[in-house]
């Protein structure tokens, strides 16, 4: 029920390179510990989202594809991204997307995460105002 328009996105569930980069800003200010948040940290922080403990237990157990208990990068990212298709009236899947287990695929060729950031794809334009 949200009153977004829900346009048939394939890739919906792909976290996009400058996606990734604001996760990754938003996960070193939670203050990791040996390349992990706990599921302490991470709670408070995804309360914040305004989403119900009841959702957010549910994204945790997306997210957290080595059910340890804690987020590292990767899994941090993706229940950011869950929690923001949720917010957009997404219902969560019934088990992650294989596609968001990946890497993001920068549009051009691996030199560094500024040149990603300042060569915008306008297929990643377009899919973001689409889809998200
Ligand atoms: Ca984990």
């Amino acid at each position: 029920s949200s009153a977004f328009p829900t346009p048939d996105c394939p890739n919906m569930w792909a976290i996009t390179p400058e996606e990734r980069v604001k996760h990754d800003q938003k996960f070193d200010t939670l203050s990791p510990s040996m390349g992990y948040i706990s599921g302490d940290q991470a709670r408070k922080f995804f309360l914040q989202s305004g989403l119900p403990a009841p959702v957010l237990a549910e994204i945790w157990t997306l997210a957290d594809m080595n059910m340890d208990g804690k987020m590292d990068r990767l899994e941090f990212s993706i229940a950011m991204k869950l929690i923001k298709l949720k917010l957009h009236g997404t219902a969560l899947p019934s088990a992650l997307p294989i596609i968001m287990k990946q890497p993001p695929v920068p549009a051009h060729s691996l030199s560094s995460s500024t040149s990603v950031m300042s060569s915008p794809n306008y297929g990643t334009v377009v899919w973001l105002l689409l889809c998200l």
